[in-house]
């Protein structure tokens, strides 16, 4: 048994030695020192001695043990040190080389103009509201005196969640809730993601964008309408922009209006932009609906009211000469990199 302890002793002080990884030194330890290893066999045979051999030939394993375990130990802390002097090496830095550009980030050409618009309205007297996504089909159409069979109300327009419930298609329900919350006067702006099942183009995209104004107080009147909107129109153009006013209909308003100014890009005389009429459209308008503002608890014999809706997304695509909506959504970093 002594023999077979110092052979293997010796075998294992050699392993060590020529060992190279520290997978190697582990497989050695379990070898000789792990529960079915070599050494620990020895020491299970012990049984067979005599009761005075017994105690020697213990210690003499104990021993073997005690030297091996302190050799794998050296071994492991001088493989560890050549293994991280290996990956330092690897890693070194060259600090000769130049340094990676770093991009800040900047803002999306919508945010840019939505900013300047709630700039202008808040230094009008605006408040910014906001309101969910998902609406009701009371918020969104009921309130609005949109009628039951109107053709906004058709699945084709408009997309459905469930039954009552849809993806709203202008932020105006978010300016019934202020109406049913505050008391008047009331002057908010709503900007804010809608959603039209519309058919994608270049001019037409599924989600958009939109501010919408709404003003009620006792004794509003077209006057305040024109002036406001006359006022947004000559902050965004310029005080040289003519401004025009031209009948039109929506449910929410009566009278209703649409808002035309003289085109930037060739100042009234005809283009390509204004597809020749020196004209471009930038918003609809009107004094608020009676129906609309009774739905809010609100007395249209002792108050009136105008209300505005802007396209955010034609503003920014004429503003900037985009030739594609659908460029506004793809978050492609070539195209947003140039503003
Ligand atoms: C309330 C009552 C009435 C908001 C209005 C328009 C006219 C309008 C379009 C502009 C471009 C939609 O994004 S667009 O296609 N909007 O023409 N919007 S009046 O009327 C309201 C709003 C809130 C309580």
């Amino acid at each position: 048994m002594k023999e077979t302890l110092s052979t293997l002793s010796a075998l294992a002080k050699e392993a060590i030695q020529n060992c190279t990884t520290e997978a190697e030194i582990e497989e050695i330890r379990v070898k000789y020192l792990g529960k079915k290893g070599e050494l620990t066999a020895i020491l299970k045979q012990m049984g067979s001695l005599s009761p005075e051999e017994r105690p020697k030939m213990g210690q003499l394993v104990n021993e073997a043990k005690q030297e091996l375990e302190e050799l794998i130990s050296v071994k492991r802390g001088e493989l560890k040190n050549a293994a991280t002097e290996l990956k330092l090496k690897a890693e070194t830095i060259d600090i000769t080389m130049p340094a990676k550009e770093v991009k800040p980030g900047k803002l999306h050409p919508l945010n840019t103009v939505l900013d300047d618009m709630i700039n202008i309205f808040q230094s009008m007297g605006f408040d910014v509201v906001d309101g969910p996504e998902i609406e009701t089909d009371h918020y969104n159409f009921e309130c609005l005196n949109v009628p039951a069979d109107h053709p906004a109300r058709d699945m084709q327009d408009t997309f459905y969640l469930a039954e009552n419930l849809l993806l709203r298609t202008q932020t105006s329900a978010a300016q019934i809730r202020t109406m049913e919350t505050r008391k008047p006067p009331i002057r908010v702006i709503c900007p804010g993601r809608v959603f039209r099942a519309d058919e994608v183009d270049a001019t037409h995209s599924p989600v958009f964008h939109q501010i919408e104004g709404l003003v009620v107080d006792k004794g509003i009147t077209m006057c305040d309408l024109k002036g406001i909107l006359e006022e947004f129109a000559h902050e965004i153009y310029g005080s040289d922009t003519k401004v025009k006013f031209r009948p039109s209909f929506f449910p929410f308003t009566e009278p209703s209006v649409e808002v035309d100014v003289t085109c930037s890009e060739c100042g009234g005389k005809g283009c390509r932009v204004c597809k020749g009429g020196g004209w471009i459209e930038i918003l609809g308008a009107g004094m608020v609906h009676p129906n609309v503002l009774r739905s809010c608890g609100i007395d249209p014999e002792e108050y009136s009211g105008f209300a505005f809706g802007i396209g955010l997304d034609r503003l920014t695509t004429t503003r900037y000469k985009i030739s594609d909506i659908r460029l506004l959504f793809e978050n492609d970093k070539r195209f947003l990199d140039q503003f």
